[in-house]
C-alpha cells in the first residue's frame, strides 16, 4: 500500500513509520516538525538523542535499502497544498498522528488552548474535506485516545466506540439504538479528540469515507523492533511535565533518583499499551478496512489497566526509587475504576506486551544511559487545570520553589 503517515515524526508516528515501511509498504510522512518546535518553546528536548527526520530517513534507507518519503506540510493552515499533495501521490490509506497530544500543554494558558482547538480540528477536518474534494478512496485511520471516554466509575465495561441504549418511544415501547459513548473529556486536548469523532462521524455518514478512529490508551516504552536497528533511528522519549506520560517518567525518575510524582492519592486508573503493540494496531487496523458506507470503526487500542499508585509502586519494587505524593493540578476523579473492552484487537491477533514481560528495566536502562541529557527542573507538572490549583504545585518533590504557571 502506500500510505501517508501524517505527524510521521513524532513519538508513535516515527516508529509506525518505520513498521510500515518494514513491511513493504510506500511510506510518506507529512509532518510540520511542530513538536520539535514545541520543545524549543519549553526548553526541554527528547532524553533520547533524535536526528534530524532528513537523516534519520537516511539512517532507514542505508539500514534496510527502503525508502521512507518526506514532505514538510502544516496541515492545519496549509489546506491547497495538502490538497495538491492527495491528488498527485493518491495514497491508499493515510494514518492521521498529527495533533497536539499533550494534555497538560493544551491546558497552559489561553493560548496553548487556542493553538490545540486549532490545530487539532483544522488538521482533522481538513484531511476529510480534502479526501472527498480530490475524490480519494483512502482509508483513513487515525489516533484517537482513550480519554474520551471519562474516568468515571460506572461499574461497567467501556464499549468499543458505541454503546447500545433503549429509548422510550412516545407510545412507551423501549426500541433500542447504537449510539457513540458519551464524550466525557478531561482536558482541552481531550476534548478535541471528542470532536474529532463528530466529524468523522459525519463524513462517513455523507460522503461514504472509510474510517477507523483507534482509541490508544498511555503508550509506555521507547524501542520497537526497528528503533533498535540503529542508534540514530531511536525513538523521541519525553519525560517532562507536560508531554512525558506517567509510566515513562516514573521509570526515569527512577533511573536518575528523583522521587516518583505520583498525584493525589494515586487512585486514578488508565489504560495502558506499549509501543510496539501501539504500531502492530495500527498495522492491523490498517488490514481490516471498513467498507464505504459502513460506520466508523472504532477499536479500544489499549492492553491492560493500571492505578497510578500501583505503577509507582511497582517501579519503586524494581528499582528502590521513593514515592512521592504531589497535590493534583489536574482536575479528575481522585480514585477510578476502569474495565475496557479491546476483543476486536484480540480476535485479530494482537498479543499483546504487557508490564510483566520484563520491558519496564529495558526502559530505565535507556533512561540511565542518556540521564546526563535530563534537566531535573523540567519533571514538575507544572500546568494547573484550573487557576485555583495552581498555588498548590508551587514546590517540587525535591522542596525547590517553582515558577508560576505561564
Ligand atoms: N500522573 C501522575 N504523575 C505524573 C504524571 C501523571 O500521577 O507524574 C497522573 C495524571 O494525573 C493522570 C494519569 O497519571 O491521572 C495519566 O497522565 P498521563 O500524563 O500519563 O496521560 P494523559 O495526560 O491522560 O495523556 C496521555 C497522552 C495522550 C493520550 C492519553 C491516553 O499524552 O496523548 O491520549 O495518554 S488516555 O490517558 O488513555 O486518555
Amino acid at each position: 500500500m502506500k500510505i501517508a503517515v501524517l505527524g510521521g515524526d513524532g513519538f508513535v508516528g516515527w516508529p509506525t513509520s518505520l513498521h510500515l515501511s518494514a513491511r513493504g509498504h510506500e511510506v510518506h510522512i507529512i509532518d510540520n516538525l511542530s513538536r520539535r518546535w514545541i520543545d524549543t518553546e519549553l526548553g526541554v528536548q527528547s532524553l533520547t538523542p533524535m536526528d534530524s527526520i532528513q537523516e534519520r530517513t537516511r539512517i532507514w534507507h542505508q539500514e534496510t535499502g527502503r525508502r521512507i518519503h518526506f514532505h514538510l506540510l502544516d496541515l492545519a493552515s496549509e489546506y491547497e497544498r495538502l490538497k495538491s499533495w492527495l491528488a498527485e501521490h493518491k495514497p491508499d490509506a493515510i494514518v492521521h498522528f498529527a495533533q497536539q497530544r499533550a494534555a497538560p500543554y493544551s491546558m497552559k494558558s489561553d493560548r496553548h488552548k487556542n493553538y490545540t482547538v486549532n490545530n487539532n480540528v483544522n488538521a482533522t477536518h481538513h484531511v476529510l474535506n480534502a479526501i472527498v474534494e480530490v475524490g480519494l478512496d483512502a482509508h483513513l485511520v487515525h489516533l484517537g485516545t482513550m480519554g474520551v471516554y471519562g474516568y468515571s466509575t460506572i461499574g461497567a465495561a467501556i464499549p468499543e466506540g458505541y454503546l447500545s441504549v433503549g429509548v422510550e418511544t412516545l407510545s412507551g415501547d423501549t426500541v433500542q439504538q447504537e449510539i457513540l459513548y458519551p464524550a466525557n473529556p478531561g482536558s482541552i486536548y481531550h476534548m478535541t479528540k471528542c470532536l474529532d469523532q463528530l466529524l468523522f462521524q459525519y463524513y462517513a455518514k455523507n460522503d461514504g469515507l472509510r474510517i477507523t478512529d483507534l482509541h490508544q490508551g498511555i503508550v509506555w516504552g521507547t524501542h520497537t523492533e526497528e528503533t533498535r536497528l540503529h542508534d540514530q533511528l531511536i525513538n523521541r522519549f519525553d519525560y517532562d511535565g507536560d508531554y512525558g506520560t506517567v509510566l515513562n517518567r516514573f521509570l526515569i525518575q527512577a533511573a536518575i533518583g528523583y522521587p516518583l510524582t505520583v498525584h493525589g492519592t494515586g487512585g486514578q486508573t488508565r489504560a495502558f499499551i506499549h509501543i510496539q503493540d501501539s504500531v502492530r494496531c495500527i498495522e492491523i487496523a490498517l488490514s481490516n478496512a471498513p467498507k464505504r458506507g459502513d460506520r466508523v470503526k472504532i477499536f479500544n487500542q489499549m492492553t491492560e489497566t493500571h492505578r497510578v499508585r500501583d505503577l509507582a509502586e511497582m517501579v519503586a519494587k524494581l528499582t528502590g526509587a521513593k514515592i512521592t505524593y504531589l497535590p493534583n493540578p489536574r482536575k479528575e476523579a481522585p480514585e477510578n475504576d476502569l474495565i475496557v473492552k479491546n476483543d476486536q484487537f484480540m480476535e485479530l491477533g494482537l498479543n499483546p506486551i504487557t508490564l510483566k514481560e520484563g520491558l519496564l528495566a529495558e526502559v530505565v536502562d535507556v533512561a540511565r544511559k542518556y540521564s546526563y541529557r535530563v534537566d531535573r527542573n523540567r519533571i514538575p507538572c507544572v500546568s494547573a487545570w484550573t487557576k485555583d490549583l495552581a498555588p498548590t504545585i508551587e514546590r517540587d518533590p525535591e522542596g525547590r520553589r517553582l515558577k508560576s504557571v505561564s
